[in-house]
């Protein structure tokens, strides 16, 4: 059995973060292992507190997951803050986990920042250069390059700014321009899109966090960065177009849609 780590914050509600990304690792017939930086108290609604784990215990949780496990894919999420950010880099520097995604979480569905903004230097100089890919969306990629982003041509621009930072490639997502869902992939040699259209619902809480997660999960199973990309971006399609509609906001997508299917499952 392949792997994967999570290194990323708490969801109470279940839609997004740690939990997020254990379901769908399981749902691609992975092993999903945590590291948890940051408890969120949370629902399809609102974000009502943030309480982060000590930076200790987090490169704690690395160093007892890498001694005994040994990872074949890691994905990292919210990181919170700075002095969590240099205990992952110290965990990484240590462990060396060659398959790195990372997911720049600044924001909350609901609007709540779950990365501090001083903290945003950090992770540009100190995370990015440590990864294989980083996947933010159109907002996070603006703070990340310092571009702002109107089309497909800016998302390419924005994509070669972050690239600077020393990351392996960039995997920009345009669900939040209008239109079709085009993401831009750049490996630092050439650009490549995919394009899906846009699901119609407001459930969408997890998104980010179940595509990068999709992302680390074929990675870890050995899939190559592109072919990766291509089978994460149909898993989260897929898995809007099953979303769940409970609670008073936006409820989150379905990360096991298929093995519902299969086993004639409602919901
Ligand atoms: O989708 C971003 C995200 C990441 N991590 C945690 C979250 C959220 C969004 O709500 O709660 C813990």
């Amino acid at each position: 059995m392949k792997l994967a780590l999570t290194i990323a914050g708490s969801d109470s509600g279940g839609g997004a973060g740690i939990q997020a990304d254990l379901k769908t690792f399981s749902a691609h017939g992975v092993f999903g292992m945590s590291v948890i930086t940051s408890v969120t108290a949370q629902n399809t609604k609102a974000v009502l507190g943030v309480e982060d784990i000590s930076p200790e215990m987090v490169y704690l949780q690395m160093k007892a997951v890498f001694e005994d496990l040994a990872p074949d894919a890691v994905k990292i999420g919210m990181v919170s803050s700075e002095a969590i950010i240099k205990s992952i880099v110290k965990g990484l520097d240590e462990f060396k986990p060659e398959k790195v995604v990372l997911d720049p979480v600044m924001i909350s569905k609901s609007g709540h920042a779950l990365l501090r903004p001083e903290a945003v230097e950090a992770l540009k100089t100190e995370l990015l250069k440590r990864c294989l890919v980083v996947t933010p969306n159109i907002p996070e990629a603006q703070v990340l390059s310092g571009i702002t982003i109107k089309s497909v041509e800016d998302m390419k621009k924005a994509a070669e700014k972050i690239m600077s930072y020393g990351c392996r490639s960039v995997i920009i997502k345009g669900g939040h321009l209008e239109g079709d869902a085009v993401d831009v992939f750049f490996d630092g040699r050439e650009f490549q899109e995919l394009k899906a259209k846009k699901v119609p619902t407001k459930n969408t809480h997890g998104t980010g966090c179940t595509f990068s997660s999709a992302l680390a999960a074929n990675l870890a199973l050995g899939h190559d960065l592109f072919t990766s990309f291509k089978l994460a971006k149909e898993y989260i399609t897929l898995a809007i177009e099953n979303s769940i509609d409970i609670g008073g906001g936006a409820g989150p997508v379905h990360h096991f849609y298929k093995l519902y299917r299969m086993a004639g499952m409602k919901g």
